[in-house]
Parts: structure tokens; sequence; C-alpha cells
């Protein structure tokens, strides 16, 4: 059985490392909106990471805006699930979880 667009646990790491160095102030602006229950810490992480790497701000990321984050980027083709050419927050929030519904 074939998993697809499975992340690496190290790629995966290395991400969350990435969102953890970059956060710096902008942890303080998610802190201020923790509003939505549904979101968990490591969603806010996720987001993060997209923003910072989401140079010019519409909400996807473009091949090129992917070179920063080398674990998106050797899977660029495979987190874009609609081949759309970029990749959605949805589609990065997907990838950074493993694709996998969470447990209930
Ligand atoms: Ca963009
Ligand atoms: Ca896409």
């Amino acid at each position: 059985m074939k998993k697809r667009s499975t992340i690496a646990e190290f790629e995966k790491r290395s991400v969350l490392l990435f969102a953890a160095l970059t956060l710096g102030t902008a942890g303080s602006v998610f802190a201020q909106s923790t509003a939505t229950p549904a979101t968990s810490p490591q969603d806010q992480e996720i987001g993060a990471v997209f923003q910072q790497a989401d140079k010019n701000g519409d909400k996807s990321l473009s091949a090129e805006e992917a070179r920063e984050l080398p674990a998106v980027s050797g899977q660029f083709t495979q987190i874009d699930a609609n081949q759309d050419g970029a990749i959605s927050a949805a589609e990065f929030m997907l990838a950074m979880k493993g694709g996998k519904p969470r447990a209930q």
C-alpha cells in the first residue's frame, strides 16, 4: 500500500523548526487570534510558515515561493493536489499533517 503525498517525518520537523525560528514576532500576532477552537497550535505554526513563505500575500505558494521551504519544494507537485501550479493554504496544511485525518 502506497501513501500519497506523505512528507517524511524528518522534513516535517525541519519545516516546523523553520516555523519556530521565523515565528518570533509573528507568534504574538497568532496569540491574539486563538478564538477558533478548531485551530490547534500546530495549525497556527503551519499557518505561520505558509504566510512567511507567501511573499506576495496571494494566499498561495508559487513554485518560486516554495523554494524557501525545501520540504515543500521537493514535493511541490504532490502537495499541489488540484494541479493548478500553486499550493493553497489548505493543500499546505494537509501536506504538513501527512494528509491523514485526525483521529477521533
Ligand atoms: Ca504567493
Ligand atoms: Ca493547488
